[in-house]
């Protein structure tokens, strides 16, 4: 049998609490950026989840960002809505707060949980797709699942 990573194991470990039935699905190519996730899963780009962390530029606090593959979180925007200057998180800080790497991050699985924005752009499709901890991996969910998982806060962010 295939070794399981640690990231996928920490995102199926926190689907499996949710109660969810959501199950990871590891893939033969690469689904390290939204187009290749895309590809790798046969959807449409806007359905592919980008997890983006942003870090408070005053309080160092970290923001996951939740957008739909074709958009661009706008800092602005996304600057107002946390109530603080933020810039994007570098790659250290990313595997940090998240444990993940940047190409893998997942919306679910760190080990604290993360202040979440989620993209309203999502909210239009029934099957959404989110990494999964590696850049091999996704699991797909309903925009209802996404909000239950991160009790993140629904918004216009770009
Ligand atoms: N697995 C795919 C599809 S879910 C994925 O993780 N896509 S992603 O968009 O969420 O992750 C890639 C994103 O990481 C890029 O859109 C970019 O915003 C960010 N990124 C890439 N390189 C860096 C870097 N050096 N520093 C900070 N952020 C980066």
């Amino acid at each position: 049998m295939a070794e399981i990573s640690s990231g996928v194991q920490r995102v199926q470990e926190a689907l499996d609490q949710s109660g969810l039935s959501l199950e990871v699905v590891e893939l033969p190519q690469s689904s390290r950026t939204a187009q290749e996730a895309a590809d790798a899963v046969g959807c449409q780009l806007g359905q592919i989840v980008k997890s983006l962390v942003f870090r408070g530029s005053d309080s160092e606090t970290p923001y996951l960002v939740l957008v739909s593959g074709p958009n661009r979180a706008d800092l602005e925007r996304v600057s107002q809505l946390v109530g603080e200057p933020i810039q994007m998180g570098d790659a250290d800080f990313v595997r940090e707060v998240t444990g993940f790497s940047i190409g893998g991050v997942a919306p679910v699985g760190m080990p604290e949980p993360i202040q979440t924005l989620i993209d309203r752009d999502l909210l239009q499709y029934d099957t959404i797709w989110a990494a999964a901890g590696t850049p091999r991996s996704v699991f797909s969910l309903s925009p209802g699942d996404l909000r239950q998982l991160t009790a993140g806060q629904v918004a216009t962010i770009r």
